[in-house]
């Protein structure tokens, strides 16, 4: 028999591990539509349109290019609702001779692949997935001969690997890091060009159809839905991103502006994670514009690091730290989730805007999800399981390997340090500083405790406070308790029963939406 070659729906590369060197008469493509991850978590309305109008289409792509593909529909009658279940079945009607596979992007999914060379009759081969730039078993050699594990050191490491800005051995401009040039506050109207967005053709139009009709509970409206769904899209939306927002997307990284949801960022994350464009690639064009003189190195190195420094480090942390990472919880944080999470209705505007976004395009820029919601939950001791399926419902771009560990690593703390050096727990100064949310908040940012005071103000000291054994040994936060100190009894009193009058008045979501076990 033929190579059956299944294609998960984060593996759209038409350079994928498990079919280069195949020949299409040898080998017949396996894509399924199952039950079991479209509901894992209940997912976003637009990430379930997204997934599976970009797995159709690459079907629909390798088929023109003569590749037999059998395609199984989520309605298919006999749909086993799992990929161990579909895949017996297409070994049953293909009699395979081997089951060719590359490694799952997530540990739930690549549990089950390592079952199926004992359940199927025929030989399986787990390929790695080398559509990232170091492979799992390099970054465990390099995590091996460390104590502690810090981002920037093992950026360098691939920054010489791939030669992207380097000098001969040195960084180009002398620094490896410009982030200090990337914290420029939103000036006064600052507004960016508008990314593509993509009309849906009949191929999404029917999965939004369908998602509406069997997901019609799920959060989010698929009705604005615009995200890349081809390769040849994906290609569109990122050369609008280096022709027109690269430049300003180092300075203005961290900067916030009310109902302007995208801002300079590349919102390429979705079609990089589907495997539709190929990050390294990406940073390779990065690289040219800074040659060009079309944009400049603190923007191009900013954006390089994003993708060869944290996506790479969060992936292979991933790794390093599953299964135990999912249940994580060094600062034992067990509030609810709040309801507001889901319905956006809280007077804190910045919270309000960041939800409302996430809501309207499943997608928020990484200070709103770092700084905003994920500082939130960080100091007001939201339980990291249910923090962690809500980005994971959230988002269109989620997958656990990237969503945990930057919700319970480095939002949360919840790993003890491992990934972040410190808890990136914050006032409402930050959120000021680099927003223009707070001037029209019904609460007031620079008013401390009492009625009408801003929120992030008393959390932030009722965490350093509840935290203190933890964290005051810590040498890059440690030196804020003499300030606590120095508070003296009152105020601190002060500080603690606003943010506790503040913390009763949550009322936590319903439950039943996160996953038990
Ligand atoms: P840009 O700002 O244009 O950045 C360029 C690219 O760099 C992104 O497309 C992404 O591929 C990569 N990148 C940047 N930051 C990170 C990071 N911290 N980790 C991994 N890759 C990064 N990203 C996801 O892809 N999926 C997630 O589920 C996800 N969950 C997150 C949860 C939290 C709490 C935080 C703080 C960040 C999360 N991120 C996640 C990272 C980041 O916020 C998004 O990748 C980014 O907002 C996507 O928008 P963009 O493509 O415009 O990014
Ligand atoms: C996210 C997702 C969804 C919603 N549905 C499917 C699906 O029906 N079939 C499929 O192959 N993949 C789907 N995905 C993406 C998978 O969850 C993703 O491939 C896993 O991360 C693999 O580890
Ligand atoms: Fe957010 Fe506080 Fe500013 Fe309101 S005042 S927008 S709650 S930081």
């Amino acid at each position: 028999g033929p190579v059956l070659v299944p294609i998960l729906g984060d593996q759209l590369t038409r350079d994928l591990a498990s079919l280069r060197g195949r020949t299409k008469e040898d080998t017949v493509v396996l894509m399924m539509e199952v039950w079991d991850e479209a509901t894992y978590v209940r997912h976003h309305k637009q990430k379930i349109v997204l997934v599976f109008s970009a797995m159709r289409h690459f079907a629909a792509e390798l088929r023109d290019a003569g590749w037999t593909v059998d395609y199984v529909k989520l309605t298919d009658e006999d749909n086993a609702g799992g990929f161990t279940g579909e895949v017996a079945r297409a070994i049953e009607r293909h009699g395979p001779r081997a089951v060719h596979i590359v490694e799952a992007g997530e540990w739930r999914v690549q549990q089950q692949i390592e079952e199926w060379p004992d359940k199927f009759d025929c030989e399986v081969d787990i390929l790695s997935d080398d559509r990232f730039v170091s492979s799992l078993s390099e970054f465990r050699d390099w995590a091996e001969d460390r104590d502690t594990l810090r981002m920037e050191f093992f950026y360098r490491e691939m920054r010489r690997k791939t030669g992207l800005l380097m000098d001969g051995d040195k960084p180009e401009g002398g620094e490896w890091n410009y982030d200090s040039e990337n914290r420029k506050p939103p000036k006064e109207g600052l507004e960016a060009p508008q990314r593509p967005l993509f009309e849906p053709d009949d191929i999404t139009r029917a999965c939004i159809a369908l998602v509406e009709e069997r997901f019609g509970d799920h959060f989010g409206s698929p009705e604005n839905f615009g995200w890349p769904v081809t390769r040849d899209e994906a290609e569109q939306a990122a050369d609008a991103f280096f022709a027109e927002r690269i430049e300003c997307f180092g300075p203005f990284q961290d900067a916030m502006v009310h109902g302007q949801d995208d801002l300079f960022h590349s919102m390429l994350s979705t079609s990089i994670n589907l495997g539709l464009l190929d990050p390294l690639d990406l940073c390779r064009r990065a690289e040219q514009a800074y040659k060009e003189g079309k944009a400049p190195l603190n923007s191009v190195e900013g954006f390089i690091r994003q993708l060869i420094g944290w996506r790479e480090y969060i992936r292979g942390f991933y790794w390093l730290h599953m299964p135990h990472l999912r249940r994580a919880n060094a600062l034992n944080a067990q509030r609810g989730l709040p309801e507001f999470f889901w319905t956006g209705e809280t007077d804190m505007r910045c919270l309000a805007d960041c939800i409302r976004s996430t809501r309207d395009n499943a997608h928020a820029h990484h200070i709103q999800r770092l700084m905003v919601l994920g500082n939130f939950c960080l100091i007001a001791g939201i339980s990291p399981r249910e923090v962690q399926d809500w980005y994971l419902v959230v988002y269109a771009d989620a997958y656990e390997w990237v969503e945990l560990p930057n919700v319970a690593a480095m939002i949360l703390y919840a790993d003890g340090g491992k990934l972040a050096s410190k808890p990136y727990a914050a006032s409402g100064n930050y959120i000021n500083k680099m927003s223009n949310y707070c001037s029209d908040c019904a609460y007031s940012v620079s008013k401390k405790t009492g009625d009408g005071a801003c929120p992030f103000n008393s959390l932030y000291w009722h965490f350093m406070d509840r935290h203190r054994d933890k964290l005051e040994s810590n040498h890059r936060i440690g030196r804020i308790y003499s300030n606590w100190d120095r508070m003296g009894e009152d105020r601190q009193r002060d500080y603690l029963d606003t943010a506790e009058a503040f913390l009763d008045t949550l009322k936590p979501a319903d439950s039943g939406w996160a996953r038990a076990d």
